[in-house]
């Protein structure tokens, strides 16, 4: 049976080592936040699962087998014969600035709906994994994604959303509308700084922010704060946990590492420090490796970068 469930947009993304414009080669990679998290959850030996729609071509294909070579569970994955793969470009645009641009409009993953994920939902799993991507690439997966946060709040799935503003795809205020509602159908919720108040009123504090999730039955509420580590509040109280120090060579993937880390704790019941331990340890392995999950330790190698067994 599965632990964790995950549903969302997989992309195919193809990167080039200088700008863009220029053309030259690009490598071909597996991306998609929802599908970083069951990675990186699969890696340290968790039962984890994905959702979505694929292309039925080469592309959705290797959509697959990388997931299967991870580990992850792909029997409700649906095939969309009509619709092209997501696509997303990243260009190292200088040493320290990576820029991404997509070709998702229309896409066999946006075509998601809530049929494809009353299946997988139905057969159970300990907890739901979403994100604020989802909503975001087409109305259809914005109702799935509501679906999916009901039907799996209402038969006691824990329920975890990961805001995961994208500017590309909508703007804060539409953003704000549909996962303000959204995160009350959570328990766990993360959000870096800067998209806290996505989930409340518009500039609402950290604190404000952080009372008002907890009075509306949200169990954990996660600040991801980059190189500055985490905060983690609970109606106990609050906790803060610095990163671990590390050479950061490409932060994307860091915050769906960070999920998968967390989680990963949650499963094992951890508690709230050892939680988030774990959900920065697993960043640090993201940062310092380039590709979105490819870096993810296995649980062996969790304390590789901290020679701490949590992570
Ligand atoms: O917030 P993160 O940097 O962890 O998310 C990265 C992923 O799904 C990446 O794999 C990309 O495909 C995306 O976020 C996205 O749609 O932007
Ligand atoms: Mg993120």
């Amino acid at each position: 049976d599965v632990e964790v469930l995950t549903l969302g947009e997989a992309l195919v993304s193809l990167r080039s080592s200088g700008p863009l414009a220029l053309g030259g080669p690009l490598t071909m990679h597996l991306a998609g936040a929802e599908t970083n998290v069951a990675i990186g959850l699969a890696r340290l030996g968790h039962r984890a699962a994905w959702v979505g729609r694929v292309s039925d071509d080469e592309l959705g294909e290797f959509v697959l087998r990388q997931l299967r070579a991870e580990g992850v569970g792909t029997d409700g994955v649906r095939r969309d014969p009509d619709r092209p793969a997501g696509l997303m470009f990243l260009e190292r645009r200088t040493a320290d600035l990576s820029r991404v641009q997509y070709q998702r409009t229309g896409s066999a993953g946006s075509a998601l709906t809530c049929d494809d994920v009353a299946g997988p939902l139905a057969a159970g799993a300990r907890v739901l994994h979403l994100s604020g991507i989802t909503p975001a690439v087409s109305d259809s997966a914005r109702e799935a994604t509501v679906f999916a946060a009901r039907q799996a709040a209402a038969a006691g799935i824990t329920v975890s959303l990961d805001v995961n503003y994208r500017a590309r795809l909508w703007s804060r205020d539409a953003a704000r509308a549909v996962l303000t509602p959204l995160a009350g159908y959570a328990s766990i919720v993360i959000a870096s700084v800067d998209e806290l108040d996505l989930v409340a009123e518009p500039g609402t504090d950290e604190a404000g922010v952080v009372a008002e999730l907890l009075g509306r039955g949200v169990q954990t509420v996660l600040v991801k704060l980059g190189a500055d580590g985490a905060r983690g509040y609970t109606r106990d109280g609050a906790q803060h946990l610095a990163a671990v120090p590390v050479t950061a060579v490409d932060t994307v993937g860091a915050g769906d590492a960070f999920t998968a880390g967390y989680l990963s704790g949650h499963l094992d019941g951890l508690d709230l420090r050892d939680r988030l331990r774990r959900a920065v340890a697993l960043g640090a392995f993201a940062v310092t490796a380039h590709g979105d999950w490819e870096g993810l330790p296995r649980r062996d190698e969790l304390s590789l970068l901290t020679g701490n067994a949590a992570g």
